[in-house]
């Protein structure tokens, strides 16, 4: 049985401080990955199972951070939705853009067994973990996973065509939403069977569209994905990175917890949110490019908040970007785990 801090918090009892891990944790600063990556490329990490569950505890080991995270991509739903992916080194290509197709959905032909191999990556996890040692499952929510597959890559953060789809033909956006979300569920009831502690649903790109076109029509398939994690009793996070004030509107029925950008204080994030649900954040990944003593004084934000919450997860706003030193990913670890909270 896990009693680790991460799954404690997650089911609202007390601990001693807030647990901590990050986004993009393992592979883009710890020099142990950048290493791995000089003998393999991304994709061979991911797809061998003794591979990818070594990158995955990479984190535990050097961060010490208190959860690790499948080693993997969002983008293996497209995948096995039928569209060729290769990673480059400029980051993630389809062979061919739903843009630039007459009929988008006759390339989409969901074959679930492509997942297959990362239901092994986890049972590998499993056997190689420290014990107590939580493993976070994930998936991109719908409209993410739909901007890279309009635009084919990822290099426009724009993602125009997939935003207007939702104005210009509703009735194929929500074709296209309904398949990546039903193959999504699948995918998700997986990886709990495989025996993930909680599951996280990566909406990064949520701040392209206004909030209530987002509620309106992507919503809806985030809480079919959220629903069926929450009905097995596994925790649901949901990041909607850029939602703005339309955080208000996130409901208990929608997710558990609620990661939050740097955009908004975690202060502000808490009046805010429906205070059933927990909170995960927010520190401005950019932050780590600083000195040490600009980093430490960031930090003092938080320890009124953390004496106060519990239902909290230190966290960053978004994740890692490369060039962000390690030692100061180590230094705000060591920094959630030596503050004494005051908590009693
Ligand atoms: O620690 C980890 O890296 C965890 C595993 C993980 C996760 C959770 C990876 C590995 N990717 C993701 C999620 C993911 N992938 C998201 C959602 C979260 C987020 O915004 O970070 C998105 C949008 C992607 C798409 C993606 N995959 C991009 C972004 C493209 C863009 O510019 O919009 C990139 C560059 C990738 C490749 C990728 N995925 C993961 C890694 C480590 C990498 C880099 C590969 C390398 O080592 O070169």
């Amino acid at each position: 049985m896990d009693n680790s801090i991460f799954v404690k918090t997650l089911k609202g009892e007390d601990t001693e401080r807030p647990p901590v891990w990050f986004m993009r944790q393992a592979g883009r600063v710890l020099p142990s990955y950048l290493k791995m990556r000089e003998q393999y490329s991304f994709s061979e990490l991911m797809k061998s199972p003794e591979l990818a569950a070594k990158v995955t505890l990479l984190p535990i080991y050097d961060l010490e951070v208190d959860a690790a995270i499948l080693f993997s991509d969002i983008l293996v739903i497209p995948e096995a939705l039928g569209m060729e992916l290769t990673f480059t080194d400029s980051g993630p290509r389809f062979t061919t853009a739903l843009k630039d197709l007459s009929d988008p959905m006759s390339i989409i032909k969901a074959d679930a067994t492509k997942l297959n191999y990362i239901y092994d990556v986890i049972d590998e996890i499993h056997k190689t973990k420290p014990a107590n040692t939580p493993l976070i499952g994930f998936c991109g929510a719908p409209f993410t996973t739909l901007c890279y597959m309009m635009q084919g890559l990822g290099t426009n953060h724009t993602f125009q065509d997939a935003v207007t789809l939702l104005y210009k033909d509703k009735v194929l956006a929500h074709k296209l939403l309904n398949a990546i979300t039903e193959l999504s569920v699948e995918y998700a009831t997986q990886q709990i069977k495989h025996g993930i502690a909680a599951f996280q649903i990566f909406e990064t790109h949520a701040g392209l569209i206004p909030s209530d076109l987002y509620f309106e029509m992507i919503m809806p398939y985030v809480r079919k994905i959220s629903a069926a994690v929450m009905a097995t009793g596994t925790p649901a996070i949901f990041l909607p990175k850029g939602l703005g004030y339309g955080i208000v509107n996130i409901t208990p029925e929608d997710t558990d917890f609620l990661s939050i950008d740097w955009q908004i204080s975690i202060d502000d994030a808490r009046v805010l949110v429906h205070h059933d649900i927990g909170l995960q954040g927010n520190l401005d990944p950019r932050l780590l490019l600083a000195d040490k003593e600009t980093i430490l004084s960031q930090l003092e934000k938080y320890r009124f908040f953390g004496s106060e919450y519990q239902n909290w997860i230190f966290n960053l706003g978004h994740g890692f970007i490369p060039g962000i030193p390690y030692e100061n990913a180590k230094l705000v670890v060591d920094w959630v785990k030596q503050t004494d909270w005051q908590r009693s």
